[in-house]
């Protein structure tokens, strides 16, 4: 048979014709496409038929095989954080604490470990959108020489609730509904909010989830926090607790929530995109490690509780000291066996770091391990590539389903005199460099007894919400109360949005005020507290709009061109773009061959339907006179224009597309500009323009 072929056509029986189809291989032996038992598969085009028309016969052990197999494909979804992305990188020490920990990762400056991190939002199944209202997941790999250490974490610092036992409540209640299925990927419904009005440890969470933290502009531009407090342990056994903070090197940047809808409609992918383009342009993610260190003096004199993970350590009260940053430089080769197949897993620790006594940490301690084995089908997941640890690993655990590695010898317990006979006798215990738990009692826990409760301080449900609210800036609050507006405006079991604004009213009357007028509901008093709230000062760490970085790197800028478009400003604005580490991205009526006005053929990277500008961070319109007025009558244009203006972007412009940007409404201000400006108000957002144009609560 001639490999090469890849239509014959056989006359058949009966006058009828029948195509034989075959696609040509590669040449090599590696090339040919085989069974998953090595045969060689002739014809992978074709089922094996009795006759011509058949019936196909079971004997077909190619189409057989072939179709197990697909069936099977799809293992179950995360309960939650089920839709995800994920990059290899590296993290690098730059400050040693080796005075505080023998973590290996965190001894020698300069030093790199391999991590895989993957980023997800909650709420959704793996297939939902990118950019609903949700928490999103940070979780990192940290292949270490001494082992796996996972710190499994979200972009937020707080949690919805203090103890793991109400976890599956919480998820029932955030996922779409029991008996209707829907909605998907959205806390915004009855259940969710009937749960976390009637759980006011929740609310500090709520105030983090209504901000502008649960639409973050990228992965790139989010922190990511561990959330509870973890145990540094050094030489001495001395332990010392620390919390972890991600830092994004980019600053921290967030959408518009109409913005976010908007981007729903125009790309489901759009943050999968951004993090999987810019690392394939060589534009690596970055973060800095910070960690916030103390000890039980400090821990005791505060007025609440470190064990509780509804709770921050302002940046104010405990300093983020930069240690390490983190890389990440490597799209992965496949996705299901890389992102689909890591199981993360708070347990996974290594000698120099210890848990706390938190309770959410101690039940996830046991999920994880738990859950891995629904997913992935069998004990032995961990000897998966992207699972694996990349120092050596060995113990007498045999077995199992699915089991990849072959132990030799008959050592598969201890102790054995084995090695006594001249036989291997395997690997023994390491007392001095193995993992140790700390012994001690986290302050509080000398009560004893078995108990189920929670220590008092865990009753304060508001302090600290109350602290977020101060924190931001006026327009931030905005957002924040016009969501909770949203979000309580698609409840309909009666009794709930006043049952949630009376908890709010113990955050602060004025956010409660805006929100019940959102509603049109009259004010409720305020709920009962369990321990009366105290007054933090204020943290501007909690604010991203105060922590924005005024920098076009890692932006996306849209321009807009037409025939005739001016070919001289086009190129100095790509290159300027260019030059500033944003891409530019053109946008045009036609997708080849635009005239520009010297006559040369511009190609454009989309067509303006497939890009309307809630995909860009800031938009240039570089339209001509003539173009313009086409563009007037064309509603993509005019919304690309009016989007943008919306969404608080820069708008560049020609002064011959002034007559566009007057029908989309655009008023001039401080990020309408022509070429000269543009660089820099395309670095920010222009959030003064807001009030101007929607009605914030
Ligand atoms: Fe998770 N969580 N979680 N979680 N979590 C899972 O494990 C769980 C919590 C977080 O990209 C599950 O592998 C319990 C806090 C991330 O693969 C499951 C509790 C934080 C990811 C699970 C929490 C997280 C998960 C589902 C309350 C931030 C995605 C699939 C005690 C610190 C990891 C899986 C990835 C995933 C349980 C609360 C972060 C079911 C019981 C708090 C980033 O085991």
């Amino acid at each position: 048979m001639d490999d090469t072929a890849k239509f014959d056509t056989i006359a058949g029986q009966g006058g009828e014709t029948h195509q034989h189809v075959r696609h040509s291989g590669p040449h090599t032996p590696e090339g040919h496409l085989t069974t998953n038992q090595g045969i060689r598969v002739s014809d992978n085009q074709n089922s094996l038929k009795s006759g011509v028309r058949g019936p196909t016969l079971l004997e077909d052990f190619v189409l057989r095989e072939k179709i197990f197999h697909f069936d099977h494909e799809r293992i179950p979804e995360r309960i939650v954080h089920a839709r995800g992305s994920a990059a290899h990188g590296y993290f690098e020490l730059t400050r040693s604490l080796s005075d505080i920990t023998t973590a290996d990762l965190f001894q020698r400056v300069g030093e790199r470990v391999p991590v895989f991190v993957r980023f997800s939002t909650v709420a959704g199944g793996a297939g939902s959108v990118d950019t609903p209202r949700d928490v999103r997941g940070f979780a990192v790999k940290f292949y270490t020489q001494e082992g796996n250490w996972d710190l499994v974490g979200n972009n937020i610092p707080v949690f919805f609730i203090q103890d793991a036992i109400k976890f599956p409540d919480l998820v029932h209640a955030v996922k779409m509904e029991a008996d209707r299925g829907y909605p998907q990927a959205a806390s915004a419904h009855d259940t969710f909010w009937d749960f976390v009005s009637l759980m006011p440890e929740s609310t500090h969470m709520l105030m983090w989830a209504m901000s502008d933290r649960t639409l973050p502009r990228a992965f790139r531009t989010m922190e990511g926090f561990g959330i509870h407090t973890f145990r540094f342990v050094n030489a001495e056994g001395k332990s010392t607790f620390v919390k972890f903070h991600w830092k994004p090197k980019l600053g921290l940047q967030s959408l518009v929530w109409d913005e976010s809808l908007k981007i729903q409609a125009a790309d489901n992918d759009f943050h999968r995109r951004d993090v999987f383009e810019a690392i394939d342009r060589g534009a690596f993610p970055e973060w800095e490690l910070g960690v916030q260190l103390f000890d039980q003096a400090l821990a005791d004199s505060l007025p609440y509780d470190v064990l509780d993970a509804t709770k921050i350590i302002p940046e104010e009260v405990v300093p983020v000291t930069i240690v390490g940053r983190m890389v990440l430089d490597r799209n992965p080769d496949n996705f299901f066996a890389e992102v689909e197949q890591v199981a993360y897993c708070p347990a996974n620790i290594i000698p120099g770091i210890d848990f706390s006594n938190d309770p959410l940490l101690q039940g996830r301690l046991f999920s994880y391990l738990d859950t891995q084995l629904k997913r992935l089908g069998s004990t032995n997941f961990h000897q998966l590539p992207i699972n694996a640890p990349k120092c050596p690993f060995q113990n007498f655990q045999r077995d199992g389903q699915m089991q990849m590695q072959v132990p030799r010898g008959r050592a598969n317990y201890e102790p054995n005199s084995l090695g006594a006979h001249g036989e291997d006798g395997g690997p023994r215990e390491c007392p001095v460099t193995g993992f140790t738990t700390v012994s001690a009692r986290d302050g509080a826990d000398e009560q004893g007894g078995k108990l189920r409760v929670r220590p008092e301080m865990f009753a304060d449900h508001y302090s600290q919400a109350r602290l977020f609210w101060k924190s931001q800036t006026d327009s931030e609050r905005a957002h924040i109360a016009s969501a909770f507006v949203f979000e309580l405006s698609k409840v309909t079991l009666q009794g709930v949005a006043p049952r949630m604004v009376a908890n709010l009213r113990n955050v602060d009357d004025e956010l409660a005020t805006r929100v019940a007028d959102g509603l049109g509901i009259d004010l409720p008093a305020a709920s009962q507290v369990a321990r009366e709230p105290i007054d933090l000062a204020p943290s501007d760490a909690l604010s991203i709009q105060k922590n924005l970085k005024p920098t076009l790197q890692g932006r996306k800028i849209g321009i807009l061109i037409c025939k005739d478009s001016d070919a001289t400003v086009f190129s100095q604005l790509k290159a300027d773009i260019t030059a500033a580490g944003a891409t530019p991205f053109v946008v045009g009526g036609q997708i080849h061959g635009i005239p520009l006005s010297d006559g040369s053929l511009a190609d454009a990277d989309a067509q303006l339907l497939g890009a309307p500008s809630q995909l860009f961070d800031a938009v240039f319109v570089l339209l001509s006179e003539a173009g313009t007025g086409r563009h007037l009558k064309e509603a993509a244009s005019i919304e690309w224009v009016m989007n943008a203006f919306g969404h608080l972007k820069a708008i560049g412009h020609m002064p011959e597309a002034q007559p566009l940007l007057d029908k989309a409404g655009v008023v001039r201000d401080a990020g309408v500009v022509g070429v000269d400006g543009f660089i820099a108000a395309a670095a920010q957002r222009f959030f003064d323009r807001e009030p101007s144009l929607r009605t914030l609560a």
